[in-house]
């Protein structure tokens, strides 16, 4: 099925303190997103990046929380941008730093709850982001945004999430570091953990086609929240948050092919490319790649399904 992209620009760099990440956009236009979605054979439109709208006056208990007032700007702008898109087409969020999740999965839960359907979300990342604006020591509001979307505490300064999603419809998916107060509420909670240990031991597929099969038995929209430093390090420098022992280029294009063929990706968030620090726009086109192979690309394009 033919599918219509939406390029949503989100040049967002104040939920962490490294200067960079608002030329992500601008990086994946340049590295050719909007091309690679049309070679697959798929629509592409580009909305163009949204603004930071007039800041408010707003205080968090918790003095390290820096740039309050800029990511509830952009997490209202970002809501009302995504769901607008969800009625038109697919949405791709091309950020900027991860706090662009809070809006970009209001939005698209927002609409969720308007189709009476479930959402379900995959988060692609080396961290859990599973803070809440109480709980963070770095201050850096981009390790917060699965919290928000599960509905927990602490972010009264934020819009009410439209529709928590159930920790059980979330699966954290390659993650390799947790801080203290996220993993204490990650074991009070359902969310799937897929970290490197469980991908190591189990391989990278079952443990992908378990959850993927719990959204299409509840017929459910499914967001998919790719963070750069996802990836390995080696493979994609251009992330102010490496961590070593990432997905492998081959890993990732799996997963995206897995996704491709399940049919039950409704929207995408591109996060944490900070193209200051890339190597030749490597790590962009390697991005941009990886939505070729979540659009449809492949390299040998076998007529039936034929692995199961
Ligand atoms: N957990 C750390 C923090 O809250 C790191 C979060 N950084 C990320 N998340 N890049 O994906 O500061
Ligand atoms: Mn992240
Ligand atoms: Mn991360
Ligand atoms: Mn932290």
């Amino acid at each position: 099925m033919t599918k219509t992209c939406i390029l949503i620009g989100a040049p967002i760099d104040t939920g962490q303190k490294r200067e960079g990440c608002l030329m992500g956009p601008a990086a994946f236009r340049v590295a050719g997103l909007g091309r690679a979605i049309a070679e697959t054979g798929n629509r592409a439109e580009d909305w163009g990046d949204v603004a930071l709208p007039r800041l408010r006056d707003l205080t968090c208990a918790n003095a390290a929380v820096h740039s309050l007032a800029e990511t509830v700007g952009w997490t209202e702008v970002l809501a009302e941008t995504g769901k607008r898109a969800m009625a038109e087409g697919f949405p791709i969020f091309m950020g900027g730093d991860h706090s662009l999740s809070l809006g970009s999965v209001a939005g698209v839960a927002a609409h969720a709850r308007d189709a009476g359907r479930p959402l379900f979300v995959l988060w692609l990342d080396a961290h859990s982001d599973y803070h809440t604006p109480l709980t963070t020591s770095s201050g850096n509001l981009h390790g917060t945004p699965v919290a928000y979307i599960a509905g927990r505490p602490g972010f009264d300064a934020f819009p009410p999430f439209p529709a928590p999603v159930p920790a059980e419809r979330i699966c954290l998916y390659g993650i390799r570091s947790v801080d203290g107060p996220e993993h204490e509420g990650l074991l009070e909670s359902d969310a799937t953990i897929c970290d490197m240990r469980v991908l190591d031991e189990r391989g990278i597929v079952a443990p992908l086609r378990e959850f993927l099969d719990k959204v299409r038995a509840e017929n459910g929209m499914l967001h998919v929240s790719l963070d750069v430093d996802f990836l390995d390090p080696g493979i994609a420098p251009a992330v102010g948050t490496t961590v070593p022992g990432g997905i492998t280029f081959r890993e990732a294009h799996l997963v995206m092919e897995l996704l491709h063929e399940s049919g039950l990706v409704t929207s995408l968030d591109l996060v944490e490319l900070n193209p200051f620090l890339d190597e030749r726009g490597r790590t962009a086109r390697l991005m941009v790649d990886l939505v070729g192979s979540l659009m449809g690309r492949k390299v040998f394009d076998r007529p039936t399904r034929s692995f199961g």
